[in-house]
C-alpha cells in the first residue's frame, strides 16, 4: 500500500516536491485519498452551482495567451460596453430560477476605474438583494476598491494565479505574478472571500502544475473557492493549437487541489463542454464540488442546463 501523504503541520507549507509526489501517485490511490479528504470536509454527492455573466466583453488591454477577449489577438470577439443594470438583473433572476446559488460577473478589464466600479457596485447590491451569493472578476484592484465592493455586499472576488510563477511569463507579459498576489491580498484584507485558481493545458509541465497548487495552497488562508479551468482553445489566440492535456493528468490536478485545500469549494470550470460525462464524474470523484452552470461562460460555451441537470441526476448528485 502506498503511504498516504497528509497536509504538513500548519507551521510548514506544502512544497512543490510534496505536491509533485501526490501527482505521481497511482491514479486510484490518489482518487481514493482525494475522495476521503473530500468527505471529511464536505457533504458527499453535492455540488455548488455558479452562473457566469460577462458584464463587459472584449478589447482587453492584457495579453493573456489563452484569452479570446485580449485585444492583442484576432478572435472575432466583439467589444461590448458595460451592460445595463436591468440586463444584469434579468440574467441573475434567470440564474436563480434555474437553481444557481452564486452569480459571478466578469469584466474584460486590466483594472476598473472608479467610475466603472460605481456601476459594478450597483450591480453587486442589486444581485445580492435577490438572495444570490455575489462574485465579481474585474482584474487588478486599486487601494480602496475592495472595501467599496465589500460594502456593496460582495461575497467573493475571483482573481486567478493561473499557473506557476516560473511558467507565468510564457503566457502573460502585461501584468506580473506579484501584481496578482497583491490583488488577492487586498481582497482578503477587505474581508471579501477569495476565489482563485488556475488554468491547465497551457503547455505547462506536471512540476509547474504542482507549482500552481503550491502557490494557492500556501496562501494564508488558502482561497475559499478554487476554479480549475481546462484551456478552451480559441482560434486566433497563441494557444489555439496547444495539445490538449491528458485527461488523467487533469483529474490528478483536481485531486491534488482537493487534498491540499480540503475545505475549499473546488470548481470544475472552463472546458466542461469538451469533457465527456465520464470525465466529469472522475473529476467529482477527485473532489470537484462545483460547476459553472448556464449555457455560456464569458465568450465560450458551457453545457446546456438541461444536460447538466440530467448528468447530476444520473450521478445521484444534487445541488447545495
Ligand atoms: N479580466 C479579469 C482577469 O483576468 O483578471 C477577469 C476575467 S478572466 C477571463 C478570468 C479567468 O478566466 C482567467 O484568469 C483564466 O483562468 C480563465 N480563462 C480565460 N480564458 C480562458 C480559456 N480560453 N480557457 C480556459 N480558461 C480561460
Ligand atoms: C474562472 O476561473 N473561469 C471563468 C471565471 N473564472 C471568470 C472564466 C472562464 C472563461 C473561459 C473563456 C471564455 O468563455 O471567454
Ligand atoms: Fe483580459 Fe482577463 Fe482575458 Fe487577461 S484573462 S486578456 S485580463 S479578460
Amino acid at each position: 500500500m502506498s503511504a498516504v501523504l497528509s497536509q504538513p503541520a500548519s507551521t510548514s507549507a506544502w512544497t512543490v516536491a510534496s505536491i509533485l509526489q501526490l501527482l505521481e501517485k497511482a491514479l486510484l490511490d490518489l482518487l481514493f485519498q482525494a475522495q476521503q479528504v473530500h468527505r471529511d470536509h464536505h457533504p458527499a454527492n453535492t455540488v455548488q452551482l455558479s452562473t457566469l455573466l460577462s458584464i463587459k466583453t472584449g478589447s482587453c488591454s492584457e495579453d493573456c495567451g489563452y484569452c479570446p477577449q485580449s485585444r492583442h489577438y484576432e478572435t472575432g470577439v466583439r467589444e461590448e460596453r458595460l451592460l445595463d443594470l436591468e440586463k444584469v438583473l434579468a440574467a441573475a433572476k434567470a440564474a436563480k430560477e434555474q437553481g444557481a446559488q452564486r452569480f459571478c460577473m466578469g469584466a474584460a478589464w486590466r483594472s476598473p476605474t472608479e467610475r466603472q466600479l460605481d456601476d459594478v457596485v450597483e450591480m453587486v447590491s442589486a444581485v445580492k438583494s435577490l438572495g444570490l451569493e455575489t462574485c465579481v472578476t474585474l482584474g487588478m484592484l486599486k487601494p480602496g476598491q475592495p472595501k467599496r465592493l465589500r460594502d456593496a455586499g460582495l461575497d467573493y472576488y475571483n482573481h486567478n494565479l493561473d499557473t506557476s510563477p516560473e511558467f507565468y511569463g510564457n503566457i502573460i507579459t502585461t501584468r506580473t505574478y506579484q501584481d496578482r498576489l497583491e490583488t488577492l491580498e487586498a481582497v482578503r484584507s477587505a474581508g471579501i472571500r477569495v476565489c482563485s485558481g488556475g488554468i491547465v493545458g497551457l503547455g505547462e509541465s506536471r512540476r509547474e502544475r504542482a507549482g500552481l497548487i503550491a502557490q494557492l495552497a500556501n496562501l494564508d488562508p488558502y482561497p475559499e473557492s478554487v476554479p480549475i479551468n481546462n484551456l478552451v482553445r480559441v482560434e486566433g489566440t497563441p494557444l489555439a493549437d496547444a495539445p490538449p492535456i491528458d485527461e488523467f493528468e487533469f483529474v490528478r490536478t483536481v485531486a491534488a487541489a482537493r487534498i491540499t485545500m480540503p475545505k475549499a469549494v473546488l470548481r470544475l470550470s472552463a472546458g466542461r463542454a469538451e469533457m465527456s460525462d465520464t470525465m466529469q464524474a472522475l473529476c467529482f470523484l477527485a473532489g470537484a464540488n462545483s460547476i459553472f452552470y448556464g449555457e455560456e461562460l464569458l465568450t465560450t460555451g458551457n453545457p446546456q442546463v438541461a444536460k447538466d441537470k440530467a448528468l447530476l441526476e444520473r450521478l445521484g448528485m444534487h445541488s447545495l
